[in-house]
């Protein structure tokens, strides 16, 4: 039996989420499945699973007990009815819009998305005929005047990756449904612990799991869950046939990660708080964004949509792009790599890195400037990343 979850603190639902302890030998972690296909009883059964007049496992592609108990904890978190786990981050985005638009649909998204989720919509899913308009959906009147009589989805990620500006996840969902669409929220910075947009309104929710959910910078994956089951069968089922499905050893090793899941997000952003607060008084800096500053232009916001603030902070060292680089090349804790939501501290230069594939006009329309830098804080010692940083902006 597994433990009821109703009521319980998000500790012990992170916890205990999904667990569905083995029937067999009574293991405490879920077995890896590790088989492409299982065996029926005989002809019938067969025939009966896929009619699905029978639950039963057919093909990894379909579904995996190891992957389903992934799925099912995550969906517990954000509080939707099911979830279906992607090889990558970049499956999820793209088995949503997908599922959605076609020739002659629209979507409205975030002009500061991850890189990759702009790009293969205006390179790829153009080629089919898909519009889109990316715009800044932290100006409600932007998304109100973007939408049109054929907008299938309103796509928006907050806090935006990198810019860390926010979006008003429920009045997002209020203009989207006014006008027959659906929103969906790209998680990925908030994880499930700090923000739930599927309770604020939205109808799917997606992250990168590579990130924040894994948490050890050592697998990719993605998830979507959904609110209804309508939409859970329509995003299932091109999933199954376009095979962007994650692996039962990719489900065992992320769901080890996610136990931790709120142990890490509390030190990451009582780090990344003092950072921020250090980052803003420093003479060296000329701007600094993170949502737990007042300095930051949607506090409010932040404080009413999320539990926490993350551990995201955007920067600009004075002297731009030059002055970057020095603290890119001499920080010793934080290491220069793209990626983010690991255990350990990560910075990186989104103009020439994450978001080097945005046309320069496109990018600092969003707000990515030439000398962003970004830093991801990890769950070091907050007194020893003090002292880095500090360093490092010494030789500025
Ligand atoms: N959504 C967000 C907000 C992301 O940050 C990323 C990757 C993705 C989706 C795609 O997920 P993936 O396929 O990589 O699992 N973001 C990255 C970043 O900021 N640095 O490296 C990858």
């Amino acid at each position: 039996m597994s433990l009821d979850l109703k009521g319980k603190g998000i500790n012990t639902r992170v916890t205990h989420a999904g667990e569905n302890p083995d029937s067999v030998h009574g293991s405490v972690s879920v077995p890896i499945y590790q088989t492409s296909t299982f065996k029926f009883r005989d002809a019938d059964h067969g025939a009966q699973c896929f009619t699905g007049e029978e639950q039963g496992y057919i093909y990894t592609r379909v579904g995996n007990p190891t992957i389903n108990t992934f799925e099912e904890a995550v969906t517990e978190l954000e509080h939707g009815f099911a979830g279906i786990a992607t090889s990558t981050g970049m499956a999820a985005v793209t088995s949503i819009y997908m599922t959605y638009l076609g020739a002659g649909l629209h979507m409205v998204g975030t002009d500061a998305v991850y890189g990759s989720s702009r790009m293969v919509m205006e390179n790829e899913f153009s080629r089919f005929g898909v519009e889109h308009s990316f715009v800044d959906t932290a100006d409600l009147d932007k998304v109100r005047s973007a939408m049109r009589s054929n907008t299938k989805l309103l796509y928006i990620e907050t806090p935006a990756n990198p810019t860390i500006k926010l979006t008003d996840i429920a009045a997002c969902a209020d203009i989207a449904h006014e006008h027959g669409a659906l929103l969906v929220v790209d998680n990925t910075f908030m994880s499930p612990i700090l923000q739930n947009p599927l309770e604020l309104g939205a109808d799917i929710v997606l992250h990168s799991i590579t990130k924040y959910i894994n948490g050890h910078t050592d697998v990719v994956g993605g998830v979507i869950i959904t609110k209804t089951e309508d939409e859970f069968t329509r995003i299932k089922n091109v999933i199954i046939s376009t095979g962007g499905t994650m692996d039962p050893h990719q489900s065992w090793l992320v769901l080890r990660g996610m136990r931790t899941l709120s142990l890490r997000v509390d030190r990451a952003q009582a780090n990344a708080q003092k950072l921020a607060e250090f980052l803003e008084t420093h003479p060296k800096i000329d701007w600094v964004r993170y949502p737990g500053l007042k300095s930051h232009p949607q506090h409010d916001l932040a404080k009413r949509q999320m539990k926490g603030y993350g551990s995201m902070i955007s920067f600009e060292v004075k002297g731009g792009v030059a002055g970057g680089k020095v603290v890119l090349n001499h920080v010793k804790i934080p290491q220069l790599a793209v990626s983010l939501g690991g255990y350990e501290s990560l910075i990186q230069h989104p103009a020439s890195m994450t978001h080097h594939n945005i046309p320069d006009d496109e990018r600092l329309a969003a707000g990515i400037s030439d000398g962003l830098v970004r830093l991801a804080v990890g769950t070091e010692d907050v007194e020893d990343l003090l002292a880095d940083l500090e360093q490092a902006l010494a030789l500025v």
